[in-house]
């Protein structure tokens, strides 16, 4: 039995590295089948560590050159759900960092999508990153949002892919940690993933010019690991990341600013939607605390607890 970690997974195709916990080993990933249904976790995801049999054999026409037996349990998950969805897709598994990837310009920046990773990397204790793209491009209001971000303890890097801009600190940065690229599609992850792995050509898309949107050009993960230890998850584009996993009472946790008020709030516990004498909302008021992240928090409360009502 070998020991690896899942690289790509394509269809019923699991691409899989030796991997000894440190290092991953550079060599071609070794395709491998899956045992029918029998992974308590569901399918594996890239990221996931597994344990698998190296092995030969053709199923249904296709080669394989290995069998994963097991998957690892796993220290953290990144799942979404798509719009209209109930069941929650899983993306990337056992990071370390949660890397938050936007532009301005085209795509515009979207706070509203920011503050879903953010709260997500809250959720699973993952240490937040936020790139901001296309920096060439940016106009005053980008910067307002940027020093927001910065005020709120969200470390920024403004980088562009084309010009080159802030490669070297994303490389320093990410050296060692398992991250993930997370985030709409066209923001160019994949283009700084192109330019901070020479050898590596990962496909990249135009904007389609009617909307000014990406065009999902990555359609599986990918997991690019350093030289010397640590990698990085390129992930297909969203235009909606739906919240999922994460309870409605617990949701106020992840936006870190609104503790020391929460504390303050009447009624314990406190939604901070509609209660009397609620700490954070007049904190919003008072203009103490940022007025989109509020609405961002509202907004994701509000689809929880639909889903957790439709589920009894
Ligand atoms: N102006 C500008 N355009 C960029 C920059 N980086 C990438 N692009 C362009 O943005 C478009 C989308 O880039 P991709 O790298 O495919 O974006 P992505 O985030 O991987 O998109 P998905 O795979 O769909 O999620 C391409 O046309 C890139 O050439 C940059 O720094 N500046
Ligand atoms: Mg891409
Ligand atoms: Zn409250």
């Amino acid at each position: 039995m070998e020991k690896g970690i899942v690289v790509e997974v394509l269809g019923p195709v699991v691409f899989v590295c030796r991997y000894d916990g440190d290092h991953i080993a550079v060599e071609k990933p070794y395709a491998c089948s899956l045992l029918g249904k029998k992974y308590r976790t569901g399918r594996p995801v890239a990221g996931d560590r597994v344990q698998f049999v190296i092995h030969s054999e053709t199923v249904q026409g296709r080669d394989y050159q290995g069998v994963i037996q097991a998957i690892e349990p796993r220290t953290s998950l990144v799942e979404r759900l798509e719009p209209g969805e109930r069941r929650p897709k899983p993306v990337v598994a056992n990071l370390d960092t949660l890397v938050v990837v936007a532009s301005v310009g085209a795509p515009p920046l979207k706070p509203g999508l920011i503050d879903r990773y953010l709260v997500c990397a809250h959720h699973w204790h993952l240490e937040p990153l936020l790139i901001i793209n296309k920096w060439e491009q940016a106009e005053e209001i980008d910067l307002l949002y940027v020093r927001l971000y910065e005020a709120l303890g969200y470390r920024c890097i403004m980088a562009s892919a084309h010009l080159k801009i802030e490669l070297d600190t994303i490389k320093q940065t990410l050296e060692g940690r398992h991250s993930a690229f997370l985030g709409h599609s066209g923001v160019g992850k994949s283009s700084l993933l192109n330019e901070l792995f020479p050898g590596v050509q990962l496909a990249t898309g135009e904007l389609s010019m009617q909307s000014q949107r990406g065009r999902h050009t990555t359609t599986a993960s990918r997991l690019l690991p350093f030289e010397h230890g640590g990698f990085i998850i390129d992930t297909p584009g969203v235009r909606e990341f739906g919240i999922t996993g994460i309870p409605s009472q617990e949701l106020s946790k992840c936006f870190p600013e609104f503790e020391p008020y929460a504390a303050q709030c009447r009624f314990q516990p406190c939604s901070h939607t509609h209660e009397p004498n609620c700490a954070v909302r007049e904190a919003v008021e008072a203009d103490e605390l940022a007025a989109f992240r509020y609405q961002a928090y509202l907004k994701m409360y509000s689809e929880i607890r639909e889903l957790e009502k439709s589920a009894y």
